[in-house]
């Protein structure tokens, strides 16, 4: 059972005593002991059917297929007499493996280790085991990403060789967690119109028929921009404030809230002014 996802891996090898004294257990704290039981056994299998290979097979019939075809009759068996050895599958896709069950032949591992792989030469320890017993060796609260899981067998329990009936490897396919998608720049927008015009100061009016100076900006303020560029000069020669009021205000000056007007050249002569001469 798996308490929380931290913990480390823990193998549980229930000799016939200790599988009564869980049953009693299980029937006396089963509400207790149920919901992480469950929540474990969320994670599918993943190994059942998968291409299987092996270090070596001790003869027709223990292929290392047998060891992932669901029947507890069938079994891998590697050469007897040889340390180590392995038995491999291979999930098909990377995965985040949570689980492993091993169920021994006679022929059982006294120390292995469960690895993992992400290219099936370069492994990764899952669980390691010591003073293995053979029966049955179920690994939980494991934490690995890999497509290939292994058991290599490094000490044998018994003369004869390694043998399993059954490994099974329980995990979530890795890209089955919707991922957060990258943040998207949004796309531009506020495109605008800009006018821009240049000399807009002349001493002449819309009365005028070659006068360009009040029909520009009649045509720039049809046009509504979103703002105005004037360039060269905004102001007429003298700067005379009546010339000002004859002509740019009743031109450009009618819709100032957008020309934006501000001091340039010629901005503080005015001979008819208190600053003349
Ligand atoms: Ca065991
Ligand atoms: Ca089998």
């Amino acid at each position: 059972m798996r308490l929380n996802a931290s913990a480390p891996p823990r193998r549980t090898t229930p000799s016939l005593l200790l599988a009564v004294l869980g049953a009693v257990l299980l029937l006396v704290g089963g509400l207790l002991v149920l919901a992480p039981d469950r929540a474990a056994a969320a994670d599918p299998l993943l190994s059942r059917g998968k291409p299987a290979t092996s270090s070596s097979v001790e003869d027709t019939g223990y292929e290392p297929a047998r060891a992932f075809d669901g029947d507890p009759a069938t079994r891998w068996a590697s050469a007897e007499g040889s340390d180590p050895e392995w038995l491999s599958v291979d999930l098909g896709a990377p995965a985040s493996v949570s689980r492993v069950r091993l169920k021994w032949e006679a022929a059982y591992a006294k120390t292995y280790r469960v690895e993992i792989s992400a290219d099936g030469t370069s492994w990764t320890p899952l669980a390691t085991e010591s003073a293995g017993n053979g029966g049955t060796d179920d690994w939980t609260g494991l934490s690995g990403k890999g497509r290939h899981v292994r058991v290599l067998g490094t000490t044998r329990g018994t003369p004869y060789g390694y043998s399993l009936y059954e490994v099974e490897v329980y995990g979530t396919p890795d890209g089955t967690t919707p991922t957060t998608p990258p943040p998207t720049t949004p796309p531009p927008t506020g495109a605008f119109t800009v006018v821009a015009a240049g000399d807009i100061a002349a001493e002449c009016t819309a009365s005028s028929s070659s006068c360009a100076h009040p029909k520009t900006a009649a045509q720039a303020q049809r046009i509504n921009p979103a703002f105005y560029l004037t360039m060269g000069d905004n102001q007429y020669d003298d700067a005379r404030l009546s010339d000002y009021r004859n002509y740019y205000d009743k031109s450009w000056g009618a819709f100032k809230a957008k020309t934006r007007p501000v001091p340039g050249n010629h901005e503080t002569y005015d001979p008819a002014g208190p600053l003349a001469g």
